[in-house]
C-alpha cells in the first residue's frame, strides 16, 4: 500500500514520531491541559465552550493522493450497489419469512383463524416482536374487513402493505450537510455488533461520494481496536486520528474534531468502545463524550448512530432504549442481516421507537453496506 506519506517534509525531523503510520501519538502537544496527568476527564470537561482550541500538531496517518487510486474510487459507488444486491444477502430471513408465508398460503386458500395463527407465528419467529406482530395482525383484520376481502391472496397483499407501512416509518437516509464542517458522526453500540466495520464501510462510501473523511479512534479500551481502525483507514486511504490505548475517549474525539476542522474535513466518524447497555458507568461515559464534543462544536454530534446486530433478537429493544436514554440517538444501523433468519427485528424496532434506520449491514466486506430502503427491504424478506 502506498497510501501514507509524510505530510510536511520540512517538519520531517520534528514530527518524525507522530508522522509515522501506525505509531501512537500520545506524546503530542495538544491544547488540553496536561492530558497525561490522569485528570483528562476534568481537563476536557473544563474547557470553556467559547475558547477556540489551537489545532494540535498533525497526529494523523494521512493518505497520499495517488491518481490511480482516485480513478479507482470513481467506480466504488457503483461497486457498492452492485455488490450488495439485497435479495441475495437476506436469504436467511427470506427463508424464515417469505418462504414460510408462501408455504402457509400454498396450503390455506381460505381465510380462517388457523391462517391468522400461522401468520402470527411466522412473524414472531422472524423476531418481529410481540407488539409489532399484534399491531400488524390487528390492522390486517381491520383492513380485510373494511375491504370485505376473503381470499388468501388478499391477505398476503394486505400483510405486505402493513409491513411496508411499518418499514416506511423509519426510512430516512442520512444526509451529510456541508454547512457542518466537519459533520460529526458518533458511532455507539454494545460489544462486537459491527461498529468499527460499519465505520470503515461508511468512510469508504462518503469518500467515494467526494467527501473528505477522517476517522477518530475513540475506542481506546483495547490496543487492537486502534489498530483495527488504522488498518481499515490504510486499506481505504482514509485519515485516522488515534491516541494510545487507555487515553480518554472524549479527548481523542475532541482532538480529532479540532484537527478535522483545521484540515477542512467534511466528515469525522468517531468510533467508541463497545459497552453493555446495562452498565450504567459506561453509559454515563458516553453521555460525557457527547458533552465534550459539544464543547468543540455545540451543534455536534450531527448524528449519533447506534449499531445493532440484526441477530440480537428481542435484546435489541433494550439496547436501543438504554442507549437512547444515555445519548439521544438520531439513527440506527442494523448489521449482520446476511447471517440471521431474524431480520424481522427491523419491524420491531421501527414500531417501538421510530428512530430512522440509516443503513443495513449485509456482510463483512467494506462494500457490504446498503442505504436502508423500506420497499426494497420488505420485498427482499417477503420474496419467495
Ligand atoms: N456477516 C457480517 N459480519 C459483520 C457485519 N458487520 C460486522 N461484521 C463482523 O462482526 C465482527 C465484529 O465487528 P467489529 O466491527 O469489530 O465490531 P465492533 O462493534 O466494533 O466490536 P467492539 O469494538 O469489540 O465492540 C467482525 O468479525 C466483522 O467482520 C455484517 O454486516 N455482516
Ligand atoms: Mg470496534
Amino acid at each position: 500500500m502506498r497510501f501514507f506519506k509524510r505530510k510536511n517534509k520540512k517538519n520531517k525531523d520534528k514530527n518524525a514520531k507522530q508522522d509515522t503510520p501506525g505509531k501512537s501519538i500520545e506524546d503530542l502537544p495538544n491544547n488540553i491541559e496536561n492530558p497525561q496527568d490522569g485528570n483528562v476527564d476534568n481537563a476536557v470537561e473544563n474547557i470553556p465552550s467559547h475558547v477556540e482550541p489551537a489545532a494540535p500538531e498533525p497526529l494523523i496517518t494521512e493518505p497520499e493522493k495517488v491518481e490511480e487510486e482516485k480513478a479507482e474510487l470513481k467506480n466504488v459507488e457503483a461497486a457498492v450497489e452492485e455488490d450488495a444486491q439485497l435479495q441475495q444477502k437476506l436469504t436467511k430471513t427470506q427463508a424464515n419469512f417469505g418462504q414460510k408465508m408462501k408455504q402457509i398460503f400454498a396450503i390455506k386458500k381460505k381465510i380462517d383463524e388457523d391462517l391468522f395463527e400461522d401468520l402470527e407465528t411466522t412473524l414472531l419467529m422472524a423476531d418481529v416482536g410481540a407488539n409489532a406482530t399484534m399491531e400488524i395482525m390487528e390492522n390486517l383484520r381491520k383492513s380485510l374487513k373494511r375491504r370485505n376481502l376473503s381470499d388468501a391472496d388478499a391477505v398476503l397483499d394486505a400483510l405486505r402493505e402493513q409491513l411496508s407501512e411499518m418499514a416506511q416509518k423509519v426510512e430516512q437516509p442520512l444526509v451529510i450537510t456541508t454547512d457542518k464542517k466537519p459533520f460529526v458522526i458518533l458511532v455507539v453500540g454494545v460489544n462486537g455488533v459491527g461498529k468499527t466495520t460499519t465505520i470503515a464501510k461508511l468512510a469508504r462510501r462518503y469518500k467515494a461520494e467526494g467527501h473528505k473523511v477522517m476517522l477518530a479512534a475513540g475506542d481506546t479500551f483495547r490496543a487492537a481496536a486502534v489498530e483495527q481502525l488504522k488498518t481499515w483507514g490504510e486499506r481505504e486511504g482514509i485519515a485516522v486520528m488515534a491516541q494510545k490505548t487507555g487515553a480518554d475517549s472524549a479527548s481523542v474525539i475532541f482532538d480529532a474534531m479540532t484537527s478535522a476542522k483545521a484540515r477542512g474535513m467534511d466528515v469525522l466518524i468517531a468510533d467508541t468502545a463497545g459497552r453493555l447497555h446495562t452498565q450504567s458507568n459506561l453509559m454515563q461515559e458516553l453521555a460525557k463524550i457527547t458533552r465534550v464534543i459539544k464543547k468543540n462544536d455545540e451543534t455536534a454530534p450531527h448524528e449519533t448512530m447506534l449499531v445493532i446486530d440484526g441477530g440480537t433478537g428481542q435484546n435489541a429493544i433494550s439496547q436501543v432504549r438504554a442507549f437512547n436514554e444515555a445519548n439521544k440517538l438520531t439513527g440506527l444501523v442494523i448489521t449482520k442481516l446476511d447471517g440471521t433468519p431474524k431480520g424481522g427485528v427491523l419491524f420491531n424496532l421501527a414500531n417501538e421507537f421510530g428512530i430512522p434506520v440509516r443503513y443495513i449491514g449485509v456482510g463483512e466486506r467494506s462494500s457490504d453496506l446498503k442505504t436502508y430502503r423500506a420497499k426494497e427491504f420488505v420485498e427482499a424478506v417477503l420474496s419467495s
